[in-house]
């Protein structure tokens, strides 16, 4: 029997582990089963003439928020030409609602219910007694399952049990690698959360399972070695059990060979032992941690179940973030119950003054089966019928306080995550708005009104775009927000930048002046820059130089900051870990310092 298992995934880096499951489960006793993945961008007729032309006895997809649409059009037109063909959906997006995507999508064979493993495994030897007996699959007796009997009325199936033991799992990174190359893997070491987030599908299971460690040690050491570069952990908690945490943390740390891993953590109960354990032995680079804060309001967390210490996860976040070795993500979500915007606001500023090198704005989802959308009525929620079931307001957050907060999570992206101006974000967040979230969002405002968030934008735009805004807001100090931006510009990229963006570009006589300068300081320059300001043709080949009103070597070094005329010589190329090589030279042609 041939059988096919797909998934649209949301982009082509990513990878279905819930599929690589199902068939290393099933394959023993089905060998001919193919794992097929598409991305949601991918044109419907070309999928649909792709899976008909592997002739496949059974097709199953895996459904989640992010392809459900795109899937249901698939799988109506693939019924249309192969009519005969049994059509099995799984996942977290039908699982909560079969009844709905049953009666409403009536090319659906079956929908299985939670964790798919042994399930899939004896429907599949249902329709393969049906192929062998001409008889229709006996689709009662698999547990799990919502399915159609002879007279089309949507049925259930008894309940399906959660695997106990999740070692009887076979690995579904045995063998099959290459097909993971130059994407995210997904990995596994547990299953279930412990918490009860009322936004969140997690809180739905109860419990929490766990491979073994030989089991998660073997297969990690499987994927390092075959060169994947980022394993993305998706337990829902990693920290829940010290002990087992650590262990993987130091076998990742004793074997990593430079492959990334994500974890998604609890920063507050992070315990103090292996937080220093982590800070003291984590390689630069090589883990990166997901903290949910969602939100700072006390109120809020009550309403949604959601049990966290603000403040110590501000002393994990800091002290991982002193370490300097481990990047961290940290997420909110607008739009929680009762969070107006201002609460928001609040929530917003408490987070940023962590500043995590990545925070992310998400807005609340009423995912199918949780606790929020059963209890929508309670604060006044209307979302999207659709997925992805976004919230359009409630009691507290008006549909237009949200497009607010999304022009605020606009420039954030574009400005902060993307680390693109770190100083000149930080003069301005600390010495210019009264608080970072005032400044995206007064910068967003401005961002929209112009009409840029309809057109594309170049690297310069981003600076050229900043300063039309803080011109417009008459900030004081503007020359020198604009040298830090000429700073920010030059140190960040790796090859000499053709096009400058400000005016006061320096003129040929100027920067021969300057090239004699710093040629005298050769004695405190790296010894790449050194070398190559020997020669005037070396120099001009791999040096740009701008004008700034300040010190910014000395106010780097030291904090303090002395104004003046002052040139800022950036060397090219960059040097791993150690960026761009920069002097600055005082414009009355002696030397600063
Ligand atoms: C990886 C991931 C992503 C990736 C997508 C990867 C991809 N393939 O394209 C990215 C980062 C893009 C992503 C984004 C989002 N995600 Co996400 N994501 C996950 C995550 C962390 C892991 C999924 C996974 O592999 N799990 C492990 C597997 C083994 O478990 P499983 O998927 O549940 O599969 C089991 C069963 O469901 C079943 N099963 C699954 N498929 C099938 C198919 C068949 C045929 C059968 C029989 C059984 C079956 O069997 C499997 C094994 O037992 C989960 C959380 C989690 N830890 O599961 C959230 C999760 C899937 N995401 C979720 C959400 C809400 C989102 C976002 C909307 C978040 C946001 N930004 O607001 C976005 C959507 C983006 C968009 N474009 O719309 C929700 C799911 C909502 C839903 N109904 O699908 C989850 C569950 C998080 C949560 N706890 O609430 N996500
Ligand atoms: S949000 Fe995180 S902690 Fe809360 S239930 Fe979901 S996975 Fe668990």
């Amino acid at each position: 029997m041939k059988i096919v298992l797909s998934t649209l995934n949301a982009k082509f880096i990513h990878s279905s582990l819930a599929l690589r499951y199902l068939r290393s489960y099933a394959r023993p006793s089905f060998p001919q089963i193919e794992l097929v993945e598409y991305t949601i961008n991918d044109v419907t007729m070309n999928l649909v003439a792709d899976l008909y032309k592997r002739e496949p006895d059974v097709v199953a997809f895996s459904c989640y928020i992010w392809n459900i649409r795109e899937t249901l059009d698939v799988v109506r037109n693939l019924k249309k030409v192969r009519p005969d063909l049994p059509i099995i959906l799984g996942g977290p997006e039908v699982t909560y609602d079969a009844d709905h995507w049953m009666k409403k999508h009536p090319e659906i064979d079956v929908i299985v219910i939670g964790e798919g493993e042994q399930t899939i495994l004896e429907l599949l030897q249902a329709y393969q007694k049906a192929k062998e007996t001409g008889q229709p699959p006996a689709l009662r007796d698999v547990n799990g399952i919502a399915y159609r009997d002879e007279e089309g009325i949507v049925r259930f199936s008894m309940p399906r049990a959660q695997i106990e033991d999740l070692d009887s799992i076979p690995s579904p990174y045995e063998d099959d690698l290459d097909e993971l190359n130059n994407r995210v893997v997904y990995f596994e070491a547990s299953r279930g959360c412990p918490f009860k987030c009322q936004y969140c599908l997690s809180s739905i299971e109860d419990g929490v399972r766990y491979f073994s460690l030989e089991r998660v040690k073997a297969d990690l050491l499987r994927l390092i070695n075959h060169g994947v570069k980022t394993i993305k952990f998706v337990d829902r908690t990693f920290n829940i059990n010290k002990k087992y945490a650590l262990e993987i943390f130091q076998f990742l740390i004793d074997n990593h060979r430079g492959t990334v891993f994500q974890f998604e953590i609890t920063a507050d109960i992070l315990r103090a032992d292996v937080l220093d354990f982590l800070t003291e032995n984590a390689p630069p680079g090589i883990f990166r941690f997901e903290i949910g804060v969602q939100s700072t309001n006390d109120e809020t967390n009550r309403l949604v179940q959601r049990i966290q210490r603000f403040d110590r996860l501000s002393r994990t976040v800091t002290q991982i973030k002193e370490s300097g070795k481990i990047d961290q993500h940290l997420d909110l979500i607008a739009g929680l119950p009762e969070e107006d915007y201002h609460s928001f606001r609040k929530t917003f500023n408490d987070v940023f003054a962590l500043r995590p090198e990545e925070l992310q704005l998400g807005f609340l989802k009423m995912l199918r089966g949780t606790g929020v959308r059963a209890r929508a009525a309670d604060h006044g929620y209307v979302y999207m019928d659709e997925a992805p079931y976004e919230i359009l307001g409630n009691n507290v957050l008006s549909f237009a306080d949200m497009q607010k907060i999304k022009r605020v999570e606009d420039v954030l992206e574009k400005y902060w995550n993307d680390h693109r101006m770190d100083y000149t974000l930080e003069w301005l967040l600390t010495h210019v708005f009264e608080t970072p979230f005032d400044f995206f969002q007064s910068f967003g405002d401005y961002w929209e009104n112009q009409g840029w968030s309809r057109i594309g934008h170049q690297l310069e735009d981003l600076f050229t775009r900043l300063l039309s805004f803080l011109e417009f807001s008459g900030v004081e100090g503007l020359e020198h927000i604009l040298s830090l931006m000429k700073f920010d510009y030059l140190r960040n990229q790796k090859h000499r930048p053709r096009k400058l963006w400000w005016d006061d570009v320096l003129e040929k006589q100027e920067m021969q002046q300057v090239y004699g300068l710093v040629q005298q300081q050769a004695g405190r320059l790296r010894h790449d820059f050194a070398e190559h300001a020997a020669t005037q043709k070396d120099y001009f080949k791999h040096t740009l130089s701008a004008k700034v009103s300040f010190d910014i070597e000395k106010w780097i070094k030291t904090g303090e900051r002395i104004e003046g005329s002052y040139i800022l010589v950036l060397y090219y190329p960059y040097k791993d870990e150690q960026g761009n090589a920069f002097v600055v030279v005082e414009q009355d042609m002696s030397v600063a310092h």
